[in-house]
């Protein structure tokens, strides 16, 4: 193409199509000064002080708006501009206090801007100078900087899709509406923080960015909650944390971040952070040296080996650590004391997906990346609720619906996706087999399935086909409680070709984890969507790292990349990587190590970063587990209930103080890089197991996390052979990437699957052991909300405390008025497990019958009220099916 003697400012340059004046000039380095312009939101075009002269034009133009056409010569900066530009500025500032900008020029875009044509506010016309809104622990307003350019407006809108703020008034009386009150709280506001990001005078601005403290490191890594894995920048000074922000340009998450990410970085500095290993004496915790901690551990765990056999000993690697620590803890016990007794949280999580995954396709872990949440034309959210756990891919779905996408919500409770969703099935909980295959039935009573895909690509159809021949849709619809005619129309969407299948744990806890995540497998095949980009399966993996601690071999029965244990070619492999041979006999699950434990057939656990005690089922089970080991080690940031049982307890560092690397959702490996120094003696987990094993007497010597990754590399080529932390900068890299000039890949199966063909599966429903059980009429989920993160004890040390003080009991309004319950108040809740006492929310959000409770603050105790059920296969306990009682307390 000809650039037809298009320039800006003289320069010349090809024009590309769809792009304005404003973007070609910032591609040629030239910055055309705005104010009501951001990267990335759609141009508000209203501040005109992007103006610039186009050669043969009468008038100026935005160029935030016009796009820049073949043949134009652009000016930016001639005389009449800078007379417009100044005339628009003064307008702009005059309204403010003196000074009211260029008191923190250096820091906002506009001070900046009005600096660069020697201009300041000076008071002519004050507006009200409102005051900060005090009520919100992070954000802040201030009326008087604010020059109504909209950018937050956008920013809520398009990138976090909350639409918190508006516009009141007119002409020179315009004023930002926040909510309905002027108030962050109550209001729609998530405190994502993405107009704060986008304000260009301080006008909204966050506590972080009040402090003024300047940084003098910026640190580049990954956010620590969840399996988003969002990249983030942290400005330190020091040993503290000033602020953390999004990267701009990261491909995870484009700049955004949820509150957690952004502003819940206070536990990093909490005063009860555990800063000494401590060791049980006389039945007390007592302060010692490391070397006096590694020299015990070292010890019991060689004579408990010894005197009991390599049954005796077991590990759990710790979901929240880097996979550098997951692979060494899993060596070493591989090693040193020859057991598979190894596990991590992801079995009380996704087990259920990987193992029904892994089944049908070969690979357990999701088949595409965040990238297809943008190319999908179809979605289904099945038993997940991304804008509170995954809260960044959350604001992706919904502006994916917003431009058109079309979702359809499967889930209990009316998240906040299901209020956008183009249909929304509300099955009763646990029933999601049933409401599966319902839909395979319909869908193949439409015949509009990919016929020619799953011709080519699957087996096990006409077995699939009979056994839905044998279930009248009726009684999909009947046990479900979601009507025919919804789960015909559901059937129709799906017909119209590949979908995006996003799931999360409504269907991986229960007790037909399994069998549920295979039937959403089935209508991904009949629907064509795996191996497709814009279509697949997305299961979104919890943790910053369970992905990563299951890729790393923290497994019973597989070692690192999910080879076997019982392939005998594989243990020759690692052997003569690791020197010796891995044991071939899978061990046990974290459930069966607790049985074991009761049973005293299990002396001794190593727990790296869990709280069981909070965070499995039945607690008092779990302490009578824990509490007849001979040898507790916990490895903690703080002294968790599970800790306080330890005998030996070991400061750990967090996210924000370790190197190494985390594996997100979308099996995209990341450089995690410490911003910070760990409190105290607190060490890196990978430190710990390196001066463990050399206690043992093994040779190891690694230096850097940087070195783990490269025998990573070399432990499991087919995935990660081509991972090397010098390929890691920015975006990293997604597995499988086998060798040095792979680059890595975003969609799994597009030739076809590692298991040839992948394969139908239809189990029968089962109704769940907790759905209608006499004398408990209501059926509780439990699960997480935005504000706070698992077990809480990195969440509950910073202000998000503030946005969400306590686990609340969810209930509709017509329960709770049957109950003699009000919004407020106490509740008993009884199951036939146990029972707490919380206070209660009103709201729709749940249907009638229908309940539901977090599990982040210790004192709510809601794991007492889980029971003993669980998947046969996965071993997964059902967290979301519970049988409960309710009486006002
Ligand atoms: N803010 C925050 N984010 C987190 C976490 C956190 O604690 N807080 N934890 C992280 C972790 S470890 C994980 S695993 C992920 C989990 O992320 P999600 O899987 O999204 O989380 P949950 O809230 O447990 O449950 C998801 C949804 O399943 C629905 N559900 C319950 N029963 C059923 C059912 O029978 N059928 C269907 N179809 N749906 C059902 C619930 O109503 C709920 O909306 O989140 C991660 N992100
Ligand atoms: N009722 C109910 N219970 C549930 C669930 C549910 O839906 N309902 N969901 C389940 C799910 S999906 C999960 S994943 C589990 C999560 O349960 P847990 O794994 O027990 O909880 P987390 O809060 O993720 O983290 C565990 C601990 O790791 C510590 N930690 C953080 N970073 C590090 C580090 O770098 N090193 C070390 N050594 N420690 C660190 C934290 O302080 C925390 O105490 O909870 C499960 N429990
Ligand atoms: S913090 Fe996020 S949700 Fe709240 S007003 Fe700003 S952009 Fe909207
Ligand atoms: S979405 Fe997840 S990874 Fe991203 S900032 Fe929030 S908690 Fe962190
Ligand atoms: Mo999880």
């Amino acid at each position: 193409m000809k650039d037809g003697g298009t320039s800006i400012d003289g320069q010349r340059l090809m024009p590309h199509p769809g792009e304005t004046i404003l973007q070609a000039a910032r591609r040629a380095g030239i910055e055309i000064p705005h104010v009501c312009w951001s990267e990335g939101l759609a141009p508000e075009g209203g501040c005109r002080v992007c103006l610039v002269e186009v050669a043969g034009a009468t008038r100026p133009v935005a160029a935030c708006h016009t796009h820049l056409e073949p043949g134009m010569q652009v000016r930016t900066e001639t005389p009449r501009l800078d007379r417009l530009r100044r005339e628009i500025l003064t307008l702009m500032a005059d309204p403010h206090p003196a000074g009211a900008f260029t008191d923190v020029a250096a820091a906002t875009p506009f001070g900046r801007l009005l600096q660069r044509y020697g201009m300041v506010a000076n008071g002519t016309h004050p507006r009200r100078r409102g005051d900060l809104d005090g009520a919100h622990p992070y954000l802040h307003f201030d009326p008087s900087l604010c020059i109504v350019c909209r950018l937050c407006v956008h920013a809520c809108e398009e990138v976090q899709g909350s639409f918190v703020y508006g516009v009141g008034g007119r002409g020179a009386h315009t004023t930002l509406r926040i909510g309905a009150l002027d108030r962050y709280t109550p209001s729609a506001c998530t405190a994502c923080g993405a107009c704060v990001d986008r304000c260009p005078t301080g006008a909204v601005t966050d506590r972080d960015r009040l402090d003024r403290a300047e940084a003098d490191k910026i640190t580049a890594t990954v956010c620590g909650y969840c399996g988003t894995g969002c990249r983030i920048e942290v400005a330190t000074r020091g040993e503290e944390v000033l602020r953390v922000e999004g990267v701009r340009d990261a491909a995870v998450n484009r700049g955004h971040l949820c509150a957690k990410g952004r502003f819940a970085h206070g536990w990093h500095s909490a005063g009860d952070r555990l800063t000494r290993p401590l060791l049980r004496r006389a039945g007390e915790l007592v302060p010692v040296s490391w070397a006096e901690a590694i020299a015990f551990a070292a010890g019991r765990l060689r004579a408990l080996r010894s005197a009991h056999g390599s049954d005796a000993v077991a590990c759990l690697t710790s979901s929240r650590s880097t996979n550098e620590a997951a692979y060494l803890l899993q060596k070493l016990f591989r090693c040193a004391f020859g057991t598979n007794h190894i596990d991590c949280c992801a079995r009380v999580c996704h087990s259920s997906t990987a193992l029904a995954m892994g089944r049908m396709t070969g690979t357990s872990a999701a088949s595409t990346s965040f990238h297809d949440l943008e190319l999908a034309r179809c979605l289904v959210v099945a038993g997940t609720n991304p804008t509170e756990a995954h809260p960044v891919v959350g604001a992706r779905i919904v502006q994916a619906v917003l431009r058109g996408a079309d979702l359809i919500v499967i889930d209990p409770r009316c998240t906040a996706l299901a209020e956008y969703a183009t249909l929304h099935l509300q099955p009763r909980p646990g029933t999601n087999v049933a409401l599966l295959h319902g839909l395979a039935k319909a869908l193949l009573e439409t015949g509009a399935l990919d016929r020619a895909y799953v011709a080519e690509r699957t087996e096990g159809l006409a077995e699939l086909e009979t056994f839905l021949a044998g279930l009248p849709l009726a009684d999909a619809a009947r046990i479900s409680g979601v009507a025919e005619t919804d789960l015909r129309a559901a059937a129709r969407i799906l017909g119209r070709g590949p979908a995006l299948f996003v799931h999360g744990l409504g269907l991986s806890e229960q007790t037909q984890g399994v069998a549920a995540v295979e039937a959403l497998c089935n209508l991904a095949l009949l629907t064509g969507s795996l191996g497709r980009a814009g279509a697949g399966m997305m299961p979104l993996r919890g943790q910053n790292n369970v992905q990563g601690n299951a890729d790393m071999g923290a497994m019973p029965d597989a070692l690192t990349g999910y080879q076997r244990v019982g392939d005998a070619e594989v243990r020759a492999r690692f052997a003569a990587l690791w020197g010796v041979p891995p044991p071939a006999t899978p061990g046990w699950t974290v459930s069966e190590m607790f049985a074991a434990a009761r049973d005293r057939r299990l002396k001794a656990l190593w727990i790296q970063g869990e709280d069981p005690m909070q965070s499995h089922p039945e607690p008092e089970r779990v302490r009578e587990a824990l509490g007849s080991l001979d040898f507790l080690a916990v490895q903690e940031l703080f002294l968790t209930d599970t800790a306080r049982l330890a005998h030996l307890v070991l400061p750990a560092a967090g996210c924000l103080e370790q190197d190494g690397t985390f594996t997100n959702a979308e099996r995209r490996i990341q450089r995690v890089r410490a911003a910070v120094p760990p409190p105290g003696e607190a060490r890196p987990d990978w430190q710990v197991f390196v001066e463990l094993a050399r206690a043992l007497g093994l040779r190891w010597n690694y230096r850097h996390p940087g070195e783990v990754m490269d025998e990573i590399a070399r432990a499991a080529p087919a995935l990660f052979g081509g991972v090397h932390y010098d390929r890691l900068e920015g975006d990293g890299l997604l597995w499988p990437c086998p060798d040095a000039t792979h680059p890595g890949t975003l969609t799994l199966h597009l030739g076809g699957f590692p298991c040839g063909r992948a394969r139908f599966r239809a189990v029968p429903y089962l109704p769940p052991p907790e759905l209608d059980v006499p004398g408990h009429p209501y059926t509780l989920i439990t699960g997480r909300v935005l504000q706070h993160y698992n077990v809480g004890t990195m969440t509950r040390r910073t202000q998000q405390l503030e946005l969400e003080p306590e686990d609340r009991l969810e209930i509709h309004p017509e329960d709770a008025r049957r109950e003699g319950l009000v919004d407020g108040g106490r509740a008993r809740v009884t199951s036939r497990t146990g029972e707490c006492v919380v206070r209660v929310r009103c709201t729709a959000r749940v249907a009638p019958g229908t309940l539901f409770l977090s599990f982040h603050h210790p004192q709510t105790r809601t794991n007492a009220l889980v029971g003993p059920h669980h998947d046969p296969e996965s071993k997964c306990p059902d967290y979301k099916t519970v049988a409960v009682r309710l009486r006002p307390e």
